[in-house]
C-alpha cells in the first residue's frame, strides 16, 4: 500500500524561495549542518536536552520550577544595542533622524564579510515563523536562519514556529529574511541591518532579545511598521488588553509604554479587591498590529505566540498572574540561583541569592544577583489570563490607545487627548526614563514617541503622517490616553501604587468611552477630577491625588518648547496637522 497520504514533504521542498536562500546562505557561512525546524514539541524537547546536556542551559529546581532552565548571556550581550541598529534605506532621509543609517550596499558588504565562514563547525538552523495567528490575513511571515540554539528555543515559544509557517510562505511567496549569526560575541563587531525595502534583517554578534529573536523587534516592529505604511495599517509596540467591567461589557485597549517601563504587568493585570467584579484578559504584552477594519474601528492582532518578559520586580503582590506562569516550562535568562537552583531576582519577597547572573557566588558588593533586564520566555498559553479572543483571526476591536512613559515629575497619572489628531501629537510627545531594556545610561529622561524610538523603520515625519492618516480614515477611531505610574515625591517614592491599582485609571477611560463620566478641561488635554476616579479602598492621599493629577504649567511650557525643539529635527517630513496642534497646545499653556 501507498503511504504517500501519510508522508510529509520534507521542509526543504515546500518552498524554492526558501530553500535557494538557506542554500546561498550555506554557502556564505559554511556550517556544519543545516537542521530546519518542524516546530515540534519534540523537537523543542530535544533541543533543549541537547543544550542541557552541552551544559548551555542548567535545569531548574523540578520541585518548585518543573520544565525550567536557566540560560546564561555573555557578560557583554545582555540587551539590545540601539547604536549598532541601523535602517539600510536607499535614501538617509527614509530612515529620519530617529534612525542610524547605512547605504545598504556598504551594510550588505559589511556584513557578507562578517557571516563569512561564520558557521563553521557550527549548526545552521533554519525557522520558518509567522508572527500572529496561523490562519489571519493579518499576520505575516518570515524565516530566520541563525547558528544559535537558544535562538531556535526561543523563537519556537515566541512565535508559530515551524511546518504550517513555511507552507504559509509557500502559498503566499512573500517572507521576511532574518539572517542571524552570534559570531564571536565581539561588541566591536555587532550589528543589527534592517533592509525594509528587500523585506530583510541581518543580525551579527549577539545572542540577545530583541537582537536576535529576529521575529520580534526586527521583524514585527522594524520591518514591519515600514510595510504597514504602505499597506495603510500600524505596527506598534503597544500591549493589548480586554478589560471585562462588572456589567460583563468587553472594551480592548491597546497600550504603548518603552521597555521595561509596565506592558507585561498592565496586560495581565489583577484588579484590586476593592475593585469587585472586573476581568482581565491578555491578548498581547509587546507588540500590536492594528488594522483598520470595514466597522470603520480599528482591530489589534498580537503577532507574538509567547512573552520574553522583564523578571526583576515579579512577585505575587506585583503580579501574581506572572509569578503563577513562570514557574512552569519558562526559560530564564540572566537571573540569579538560590542554594537549592530555584531561579532568583530582585524584588522576589522569599529566597536568598547564592550565585549571580554569571554564575559566580553572589556578593552584593557586585551588583544585583539578576541581571536588570534579566528576561523569561513562556508560552502565552501558560498565562492564566490568556484572552479566548488572543487567537482570533480578525483580532479585537480596540476603544483606547494609550501612551505612557517613566517619569518622575510633568506628565500627570493620566490625560485624555482632545481627538485623534490632538493624540497623535500627545503620542509623538512621550519622553521616558532610560531602562536596562537597552545598552547605555538608565534613569535618563529621553524622547520616545510612540514608544517607538528604537524600533519605527523609517522617518518620524512620514511615521506621524502615517498615523494622521490611518485616523482621519476610521469612522470610529479609538480614543487616545497618556498615562504615568511612575511620578515621585520630593522623597523619590511613587505617588502611585501602579500595578493593579492602574486598573482605576482604565475604568476612567472605559467610562469615558461610554459617555459615562466627567473630566476637567486642562490645557494639555482632559484629566479626571478626584472624583471622577473609583478610589473607593485606594492606600492614596488626597494631597497625592492632587499632585498626580496637577499641570504645572511653568514644567509643561518647558516640556513643549523642548518638544518643539526636538521636532525641528524633522523638517519639512513633519506633518503640518502635528505643529498646528502643537500651537494649540501651547495658546492654551499660556
Ligand atoms: P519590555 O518587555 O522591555 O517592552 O517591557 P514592559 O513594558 O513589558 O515592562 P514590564 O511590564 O516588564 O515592567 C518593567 C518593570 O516595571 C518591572 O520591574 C515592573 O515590576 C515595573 N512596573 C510595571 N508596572 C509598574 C507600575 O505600575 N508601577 C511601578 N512602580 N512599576 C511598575
Ligand atoms: C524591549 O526591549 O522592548 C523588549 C525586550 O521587549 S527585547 O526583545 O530585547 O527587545
Ligand atoms: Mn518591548
Amino acid at each position: 500500500m501507498a503511504t504517500a497520504a501519510y508522508t510529509m514533504s520534507p521542509l526543504p521542498q515546500l518552498s524554492r524561495a526558501v530553500t535557494d536562500w538557506v542554500n546561498s546562505v550555506r554557502e556564505l557561512t559554511q556550517p556544519r549542518a543545516i537542521r530546519w525546524c518542524e516546530g515540534t514539541e519534540a523537537e523543542a524537547r530535544e533541543l533543549t536536552a541537547q543544550l542541557l546536556g552541552s551544559g548551555e542551559l542548567t535545569a531548574l529546581n523540578e520541585q518548585y520550577f518543573p520544565g525550567c532552565q536557566l540560560y546564561r548571556s555573555a557578560p557583554n550581550d545582555v540587551a539590545r544595542v540601539e547604536h549598532l541598529t541601523y535602517i539600510c534605506t536607499r535614501s538617509q532621509e527614509d530612515a529620519g533622524p530617529n534612525n542610524h543609517w547605512m547605504d545598504p550596499r556598504e551594510a550588505h558588504a559589511r556584513m557578507r564579510e562578517l557571516f563569512r565562514g561564520c558557521m563553521r563547525e557550527r549548526t545552521l538552523y533554519v525557522i520558518p515563523y509567522c508572527m500572529g495567528p496561523i490562519d489571519s490575513p493579518l499576520s505575516r511571515c518570515g524565516v530566520e536562519i541563525t547558528d544559535s540554539p537558544y535562538v531556535v528555543i526561543n523563537m519556537m515559544i515566541m512565535t508559530r514556529a515551524g511546518r504550517a509557517a513555511l507552507e504559509r510562505i509557500a502559498r503566499e511567496g512573500r517572507f521576511v529574511r532574518g539572517l542571524h549569526s552570534t559570531g564571536e560575541l565581539d561588541p566591536e563587531r555587532r550589528f543589527i541591518m534592517h533592509f525594509p525595502e528587500e523585506l530583510s534583517i541581518e543580525s551579527f554578534g549577539s545572542g540577545y532579545g530583541g537582537n536576535a529573536l529576529l521575529g520580534k523587534k526586527c521583524h514585527a516592529l522594524r520591518i514591519a511598521s515600514w510595510q504597514a505604511r504602505s499597506e495603510g495599517w500600524l505596527a506598534e509596540h503597544m500591549l493589548i488588553v480586554g478589560l471585562q467591567n462588572p456589567k460583563g461589557e468587553t472594551h480592548y485597549v491597546a497600550c504603548a509604554f518603552p521597555s521595561a517601563c509596565g506592558k507585561t504587568n498592565l496586560a495581565m493585570l489583577i484588579p484590586p479587591a476593592s475593585l469587585p467584579g472586573w476581568r482581565v484578559f491578555t491578548v498581547g504584552d509587546d507588540i500590536a498590529w492594528l488594522h483598520p477594519g470595514a466597522d470603520g474601528r480599528l482591530w489589534a492582532i498580537n503577532p507574538e505566540a509567547g512573552y520574553f518578559g522583564v523578571v526583576p520586580g515579579t512577585n505575587p503582590e506585583t503580579n501574581r498572574n506572572a509569578y503563577e506562569m513562570i514557574r512552569r516550562d519558562t526559560l530564564f535568562t540572566n537571573v540569579g540561583l538560590t542554594a537549592d537552583n530555584q531561579p532568583w531576582w530582585e524584588g522576589l519577597k522569599t529566597g536568598a541569592p547564592v550565585v549571580d547572573w554569571q554564575g559566580r557566588p553572589y556578593d552584593p558588593a557586585r551588583g544585583p544577583a539578576a541581571h536588570p533586564n534579566s528576561r523569561f520566555t513562556v508560552s502565552a498559553k501558560r498565562n492564566p489570563s490568556y484572552s479566548p479572543h488572543a487567537e482570533d483571526a480578525r483580532g479585537v476591536p480596540i476603544s483606547a490607545l494609550v501612551f505612557g512613559g517613566r517619569r518622575r515629575e510633568v506628565a500627570p497619572l493620566v490625560y485624555e487627548a482632545r481627538d485623534w489628531q490632538h493624540g497623535v501629537l500627545v503620542g509623538a510627545s512621550v519622553a521616558s526614563e532610560t531602562t536596562a531594556a537597552a545598552v547605555g545610561q538608565v534613569g535618563v529622561t529621553r524622547r520616545d514617541p510612540m514608544a517607538m524610538q528604537p524600533f519605527c523603520g523609517y522617518n518620524f515625519g512620514d511615521y506621524w503622517q502615517h498615523w494622521l492618516n490611518v485616523g482621519a480614515g476610521l469612522a470610529r477611531p479609538p480614543r487616545i490616553y497618556h498615562v504615568n505610574w511612575f511620578r515621585r515625591d520630593a522623597q523619590g517614592r511613587f505617588l502611585w501604587p501602579g500595578f493593579g491599582e492602574n486598573l482605576r485609571v482604565l475604568s476612567w477611560m472605559i467610562d469615558r468611552c461610554n459617555g459615562k463620566v466627567g473630566a476637567s478641561e486642562a490645557a494639555i488635554g482632559r484629566l479626571p477630577r478626584v472624583e471622577d476616579l473609583d478610589t473607593r479602598g485606594l492606600d492614596v492621599t488626597q494631597e497625592a491625588l492632587a499632585a498626580l493629577l496637577a499641570v504645572d504649567p511653568t514644567l509643561w511650557r518647558k516640556e513643549v518648547a523642548e518638544f518643539r525643539e526636538y521636532l525641528g529635527k524633522y523638517g519639512n517630513r513633519l506633518p503640518p496637522a502635528l505643529l498646528q496642534e502643537l500651537q494649540t497646545t501651547e495658546a492654551r499653556l499660556h
